[in-house]
């Protein structure tokens, strides 16, 4: 059984996780909107990795007998400066999310709360490869600078993503 305060805090981040689904599938829509379409596909990606996240914690609460309050979802920003704007924004929301995973763990732990805490983990593994593998994205960025065939050359190789829901879960 959950106690209440695990209950809030993992409902709460339901709406964290679609939050962030929001987020990433108005940044698709930025790209496309610019003539990225690699770009806009691998936001969408992103998307549905999200709403994989929220599900996830959808199920762990109605696995130990909680209940679920789902709460109205913030209006996520629709316009950015450039690409790396984009990125420099998905990266400090990942830092945040990041952060916001390991209070749930430490509430876990001051809970005593092992199930959650061991479920947690798979969180805290998958904050490392999003922040990496979004710094790898500005990294790039970096290399191009203003040129345009090399934007469009990386387009085409973030289009390549596709998403693949993990299998254990
Ligand atoms: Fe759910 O990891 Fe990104 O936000």
């Amino acid at each position: 059984m959950l106690s209440k305060k695990m209950e809030k805090a993992i409902n709460d981040q339901i709406n964290a996780e679609l939050f962030s689904a929001y987020l990433y599938l108005s940044m698709s829509a930025y790209f496309a909107q610019k003539g990225l379409p690699g770009f806009a596909s691998w936001m969408h990606v992103q998307y549905q990795e999200e709403t994989f996240h929220a599900e996830k914690f959808f199920n762990h609460i109605l696995e130990r007998g909680g209940s679920i309050e789902l709460q109205p979802i913030e209006k996520p920003v629709n316009t950015w400066k450039d690409t790396m704007h984009v990125f420099t924004e998905t990266l400090k929301h990942e830092e945040y999310v990041t952060k916001r995973i390991n209070d749930l763990v430490d509430l876990a732990i001051k809970e005593k709360d092992h199930a959650s805490n061991s479920f947690l983990q798979w969180y805290v593994n998958e904050q490392v490869e999003e922040e990496d593998s979004v710094n790898d994205i500005i990294n790039k960025l970096n290399l191009i600078g203003n040129q345009a065939g090399n934007l469009f050359m990386l387009d085409k190789e973030m289009g390549n993503r596709v998403f693949t829901p993990p299998t254990a879960v």
